[in-house]
């Protein structure tokens, strides 16, 4: 090294230092104080680091570099997620939103030291449950506070409500990662007193906090606000209409509040309202015409509403709606032909209302559309296919179940949009639309209810069609064989093909679908014997009733773990009593009525005893021997009315519909079940309870006394049969049964005293027997037409005309002291019937736990589905659980 050069090198370590002292000298400006640096570090090392704490993709944990080697420095101020003030070197600023933090924090935390925040967010971490430490106060500065999606519990406390200069306080989605359950709590203080010093906030965040109460006027007054969200929140009473009136407000979101009705007012003055959301409330009344006002609006969310009246034509002004659901709603009249002018729209939801006329042609100018669902409304008239051949973005059509005739023109085929689900039942369709040749994309299709005939042709099977997810062919013409080309749809998932015309039997691989849910082929001509069904199918629902099929029911079928509902009857099967799916964990239903199963049932096995069973429907074939007590006695499902809780409601992708298919109903089940006395077609399982049908077979013996065990029982039919002996009394343990048929036995004895305690027995049927004595007097039972009791010569008192000989027994013997304890407690029992009853709601709660157990798998749903924005899950009234 040359000197000259050495020199200069000399120069620059001089001059390299000679910069780094000034810069040390104007950092040390800004340096943090130890304290709040070191009340950083203390609150970094309370928590771990928890790759599951934090939800968000993008999530990273910011506090690792603090004050590392190789950290950006020692000084807190350059810490990731920590701004100081310029002058003061103050943390101002703590954001560590989405760090993977897990841990509790309480009020000894050394974050509440730095009392100099104004900005805290602690968003998507988890906290383990921690309540909202009242020691927030101490951060008197804050104006702007996000604890939102962060595992806090409990009720929010008083002192949030000190914190007079936030204008952001964000404390919603504190859900809890297992129960989906909301966690925070805002009812001491009330929603009221936590806001009445706030006046300065521009956003409120509560979203997902049990508030339970109305919403507070006062917050009309917040001039301030910008954006209020409040869903899922169990609000109640009549939403402020002054909040519409906020000039500030740009979104405002109330969904999910079922019990929260309001009514949009008449907007006077533009508004800056950007989203207004409020699907799944009590909101009714019209839209007002006024609502061209919003100019802003891109966002209107009014699905599950009671909405009513007429969808205003100044609706088309809203021109930057890109989302606009009105579905589940009463709307009728046409759909407004102004819509055609919302050329920004990409969603636009109408189905479930009372909607009627035609669908407007110039909706097909809506090129930015990529779902339009119209169907379970009363439109009519023609829509030619033609219409959609613009709309290159639309991926979902629903036209389903209105009165419309789809017409397609052949050879129309090229130009159409590739759509990925296409619901077109009930349209009138005649043929099986050609274009969908050419449909490579699709993975949903419903077919259902139209008149096609002839046979499915071959292409709707090929190897290209993998991805299919659903096909309903169900209610049509089909013909001929199910092509075992079907076994390619290696995806296929809810396969329903019942009223047709099919025959032939099925092809081998029908055994062999990995992904099938849902199996219907009731109502054709299908022959031969039910194929092998291969271990690891998901299979949940099989009917195959009312067809010929022959032989035995295969071992096989216990492969199917999840089977939860089996339909076999009307067939030709020939066999032994199918003992061994009593090792099915999940089967509810099993119904084998009308075929040729014969033989004594006899005892259950152990691990055969059929674990949820709460339909049976053994009637019409040949059983022999003694009634299977010991089964009976056994199907511990029966047993109690829990069955809302029961994961074969939980499993099946159902929900309740208003129409026959609507696109909320993907699975219907049917079963036909003699009860009451007539043969009653069930669309849906959930209309029934617990009911076993052994009618019309050879049974003899006696019935058990153990059948008064069976206590969730609904519907009891074990009529012609060989039955002798008594009427057991213990049948007046089965207080919630409603319809009960001994008929045409060989009964003897009198009729018990016990039965008058089945308050709600609405069918009785004991006629054709030997009974005896008296008609039990008290309650109803006298009440039942004489139809009931006939055939019993030895029978007396009403309805009967032959009266009692003795009339002393005519008056049944007032209850003993034992009996009204008794009395009372079927009146507990009472009470738990009035449970059954409110069965409808029980499952409606089944029924969206079932969709939440749906709903918490999202990728599950959107792969099947396939559709990112696929909604009727969310479409729900249980907005959390989304
Ligand atoms: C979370 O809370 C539970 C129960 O309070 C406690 O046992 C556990 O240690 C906590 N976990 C952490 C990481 O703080
Ligand atoms: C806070 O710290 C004090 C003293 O260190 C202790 O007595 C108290 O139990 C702590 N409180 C909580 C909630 O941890
Ligand atoms: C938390 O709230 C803030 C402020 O409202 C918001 O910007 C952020 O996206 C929210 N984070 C999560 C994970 O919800
Ligand atoms: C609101 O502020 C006033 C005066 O600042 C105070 O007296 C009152 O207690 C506060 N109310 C609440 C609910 O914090
Ligand atoms: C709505 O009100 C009904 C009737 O009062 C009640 O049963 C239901 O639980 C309420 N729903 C909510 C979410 O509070
Ligand atoms: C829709 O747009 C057309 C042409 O721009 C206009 O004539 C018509 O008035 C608009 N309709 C509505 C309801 O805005
Ligand atoms: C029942 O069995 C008897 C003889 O065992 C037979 O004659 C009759 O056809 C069978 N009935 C049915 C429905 O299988
Ligand atoms: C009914 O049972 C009796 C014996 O208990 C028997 O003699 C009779 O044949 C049986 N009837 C029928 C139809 O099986
Ligand atoms: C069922 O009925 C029988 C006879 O009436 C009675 O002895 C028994 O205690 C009842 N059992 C229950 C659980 O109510
Ligand atoms: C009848 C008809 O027009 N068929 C056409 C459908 O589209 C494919 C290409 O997508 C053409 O090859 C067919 O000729």
């Amino acid at each position: 090294m040359t000197p000259f050069i050495f020199s200069r090198f000399l120069f620059l370590l001089i001059f390299v230092n000679l910069v780094l002292a000034v810069l040390r000298f104007s950092l040390s400006q800004s340096l943090c104080s130890d304290g709040e640096k070191s009340s950083l570090l203390q609150f970094k090392e309370a928590f771990v680091i928890d790759k599951s704490a934090s939800g968000d993709p993008l999530a990273y944990p910011k506090v690792t570099l603090w004050n590392q080697v190789g950290g950006r420095s020692s000084d807190c101020c350059f810490w990731e997620g920590v701004e100081c003030d310029v002058d003061t070197g103050h943390v101002i600023g703590l954001d560590l939103s989405s760090s993977f933090l897990y841990g509790s924090l309480d009020s000894n935390s050394s974050l509440f030291n730095l009392v100099h925040l104004r900005r805290l967010s602690l968003a998507d971490n988890h906290f383990n449950y921690s309540q909202i430490p009242t020691a927030i106060k101490r951060l008197s500065m804050l104006t702007s506070l996000s604890l939102n999606a962060s595992v806090f519990s409990g009720q929010i406390p008083s002192e949030v409500s000190e914190l007079s200069n936030l204008s952001s306080l964000d404390l919603s989605e504190n859900i809890d990662p297992l129960t989906r359950k909301r966690l925070l709590v805002l009812k001491k203080p009330d929603f009221k007193s936590l806001i009445a010093n706030l006046t300065s906030l521009e956003q409120l965040h509560l979203s997902y906090v049990d508030i339970s109460s109305t919403v507070p006027d006062s917050l009309a007054n917040f001039s301030s606000l910008t954006s209020l969200l409040l869903k899922d929140c169990g609000l109640r009473g009549e939403f402020p209409v002054g909040i519409f009136e906020l000039h500030n407000l740009q979104i405002l979101s109330v969904g999910f509040n079922e019990n929260l009705t309001g009514n949009l007012p008449e907007f006077k003055q533009s508004s800056s309202l950007k989203a207004l959301k409020l699907a799944g409330t009590s909101f009714s009344g019209d839209l007002p015409t006024s609502i061209e006002k919003l100019a802003s609006l891109y966002y209107l969310d009014a699905t599950s509403c009671n909405f009513s009246g007429m969808i205003p034509t100044s609706i088309g002004k809203l021109n930057q709606l890109t989302y606009l659901d009105l579905s589940e709603n009463n709307f009728m009249g046409h759909i407004p032909s102004s819509l055609a002018n919302l050329t920004q729209l990409v969603q636009l939801w109408l189905y479930s209302n009372q909607l009627s006329g035609p669908i407007p042609f110039s909706l097909s100018k809506l090129q930015n559309l990529e779902l339009l669902t119209v169907e379970n409304n009363n439109l009519s008239g023609n829509v030619n296919f033609d219409m959609f051949l613009g709309l290159k973005n639309l991926r979902t059509l629903s036209l389903s179940d209105n009165n419309l005739s789809v017409i397609i023109k052949p050879g129309i085929n090229d130009t159409l949009p590739q759509f990925k689900l296409l619901l077109l039942s009930n349209c009138n369709l005649r043929k099986f639309p050609e274009f969908l040749r050419h449909q490579e994309r699709i993975d949903s299709l419903d077919l259902l209810g139209n008149n096609i005939g002839g046979r499915i042709p071959e292409w709707m099977f090929n190897k290209s069609r993998e991805t299919f997810f659903l096909l309903y062919l169900s209610e049509n013409d089909l013909i001929g064989e199910v092509p075992p080309a079907i076994c390619n749809l290696r995806s296929l998932a809810l396969l329903k093909m019942s009223y047709n015309k099919l025959s032939g039997s099925l092809p081998q691989c029908f055994g062999n679908f990995k992904s099938l849910l849902v199996l219907t082929l009731r109502n054709n001509s299908i022959s031969g014997n039910i194929p092998i069904f291969t271990e690891g199918n998901q299979l949940r629902l099989a009917d195959l009733g009312y067809n010929q099929l022959q032989g035995q029911v295969p071992h096989s079928l216990t492969n199917c773990r999840m089977l939860g509902y089996l339909n076999l009857e009307n067939n030709r099967l020939d066999d032994v009593f199918p003992y061994w799916l009593g090792s099915l964990p999940e089967l509810e239903v099993l119904v084998l009525r009308s075929n040729e199963f014969h033989g004594v049932i006899g005892e259950p096995k152990p691990h055969y005893e059929f674990p949820k069973l709460r339909i049976i429907d053994i009637s019409f074939n040949n059983f022999t021997g003694k009634l299977p007590s010991s089964y009976i006695q056994s199907w511990k499902a029966m047993k109690s009315n829990m069955f809302w809780n029961s994961s074969y409601m939980m499993s099946i992708p159902k929900a309740e519909s208003k129409g026959s298919n609507t696109i909320s109903s993907f699975v219907n089940f049917r079963v036909t079940i003699k009860i009451k006395g007539v043969d009653r077609f069930y669309e849906k399982i959930q209309d029934i309870i617990a009911v076993i049908s052994m009618s019309d077979n050879k049974f003899d013996g006696e019935i058990p006394q153990e059948i008064g065990n069976v206590k969730g029982i609904y519907s009891l039919d074990l009529s012609n049969n060989n039955l002798t002996g008594g009427i057991p009394s213990s049948l007046g343990n089965l207080t919630g049964l409603e319809s009960l048929d001994l008929s045409r036995n060989e009964l003897s004895g009198e009729i018990p005293q016990e039965l008058t305690k089945l308050t709600f027995l609405q069918y009785l049927n004991v006629s054709h027997n030997h009974l005896t004595g008296p008609i039990p007097q008290a309650n109803q039972l006298s009440r039942f037409e004489s139809s009931s009791y006939e055939g019993n010569s030895g029978l007396c008192g009403i309805p009967l005309p032959n009266k009692c000989g003795n009339s002393e027994a005519l008056d049944p013997p007032l209850p003993s002291h034992e009996e009204e304890e008794e009395e009372s407690s079927s009146f507990f029992q009472f009470g738990w019937k009035v449970v059954v009853i409110g069965y409808g709601c029980g499952f409606v709660v089944g029924l969206f736990a079932g969709e939440f157990a749906i709903a918490r798998k999202p990728n599950w749903f959107s792969m099947t589905f396939g559709i990112r924005n696929w909604q009727v899950i969310r479409k729900r009234r249980i907005g959390r659980r989304n």
